[in-house]
């Protein structure tokens, strides 16, 4: 069982100058959904991400070599062309808790240019792509300073550092099916990164779709980091948390095999469940919009009259993720044309599908 010590690297000699390492990493959506926390980004309860294919967080991360390690990582980010200071302090919050792991940091000046293929404030999370991308792109730099580590250690690696960053952004370096937490089912799993399970998913699941509405694209009222933070001592913990160990089970048994209804009932019900614990928190929270819910009947009474297996996941927030296989896509968007766009802001969808991962461009 790997421990945190055992992605500790070595002071390497950090003499490899100047460059940039060019790379990007996916959004990811969870089918079971990790809902609390305990210190450093370790999970409360295991949790399942299909790995998106064009939400993603695209990184040009420029190093230069310093004579003199500074005190501190020394970097500058540059958002969609210009310098950001706003999301500067998360960026030097992660590189305060990686460094330990990378000790070669403070060896480099970083300029990282950064920017996402989705709308900014489009209610579409960025921490997990965005801190997926840096973590992939320090790893990088790593192999470039110790060529002989494997692809899989450095895969895990940048999944650790990621967690650092932000829990769900483990799950954005590898891909289709990613398992965070550990889990009595996937001996692999860990609560420290993310693992993708040795099982082999049903064809109807390798190539399936999740089309984003678009409903709310403004600030959220409660952030995720608030929302983790309230389930410490929440009535419905202990139970959520066993839950979600059992729907885990039976999920990746209905990914396995194909079966559909069971992944569409566990899905929707996790979804439920999420917004559920918001609104039995202290204080309680309402992140779903009006829309939000006149999307799920709408969903609802599509799958009964139609029998298309299309059903809903949340985030944390009111945009609703439609989940279908590819072979029900041009009916799904007809009916997202003919009735669901009316829910979504300026008409606002994203058409995305699952993906491999984090890669080098
Ligand atoms: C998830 N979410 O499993 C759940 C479901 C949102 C709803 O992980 O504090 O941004 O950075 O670890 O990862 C969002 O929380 O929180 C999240 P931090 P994160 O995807």
């Amino acid at each position: 069982m790997k421990q945190s010590q055992d992605f500790m690297a070595a002071d390497y000699p950090t003499n490899d100058g100047s460059g940039v390492i060019n790379c990007e990493a996916p959004s990811n959506i969870a089918l079971v959904k990790y809902w609390g926390k305990t210190a450093v980004q370790i999970p409360a309860n295991p949790s399942v991400s299909f790995t998106l294919n064009h939400s993603k967080t695209v990184t040009a991360l420029y190093y230069k070599y310093l004579e003199n390690a500074s005190p501190e990582v020394s970097f500058d980010l540059i958002f969609e062309g210009k310098f950001n200071e706003a999301f500067k302090p998360k960026i030097r919050k992660f590189f305060e808790l990686v460094e330990t792991y990378v000790p070669f940091v403070k060896h480099y000046h970083f300029e990282i240019h950064t920017h996402n293929t989705f709308p900014h404030s489009s209610g579409i999370a960025s921490s997990a792509s965005s801190m997926g991308a840096l973590a992939f792109g320090l790893i990088q730099l790593e192999k470039k300073l110790n060529p002989e580590l494997s692809e899989s250690f450095l895969n895990q690696k940048a999944s650790f550092l990621a967690r650092l960053g932000s829990g769900s952004a483990c799950r954005s370096i590898e891909g289709p099916l990613v398992v965070w937490g550990k889990h009595a089912q996937v001996k692999e799993s860990s609560d420290l990164f993310g693992v993708k399970p040795a099982l082999e998913i049903h064809p109807v699941f390798s190539d399936y779709q999740d089309t984003i509405l678009l409903i709310d694209i403004g600030e959220k009222s409660v952030s995720s980091s608030q929302g983790h933070q309230l389930m410490h001592g929440h009535p419905f913990a202990q139970n959520r948390f066993a839950q979600a160990h059992d729907q885990l089970s039976k999920l990746l048994i209905a990914l396995e095999i194909g079966d559909l209804d069971q992944f569409i009932k566990i899905t929707e019900s996790e979804a439920l469940t999420l917004h559920a614990m918001m609104m039995t928190s202290q204080p309680y929270f309402i992140l779903m919009k009006p829309e939000t819910l006149r999307v799920i009947e709408k969903v609802w009474a599509f799958r009964k009259e139609t029998a298309v297996p299309l059903c809903f996941t949340l985030d944390a927030g009111a945009n609703v993720h439609l989940l279908y296989p590819k072979a029900n896509k041009k009916t799904v968007l007809d009916f997202i044309q003919s009735e669901l766009l009316i829910f979504c802001k300026n008409n606002a969808f994203i058409d995305d599908e699952v993906g491999s991962g984090a890669k080098l461009l």
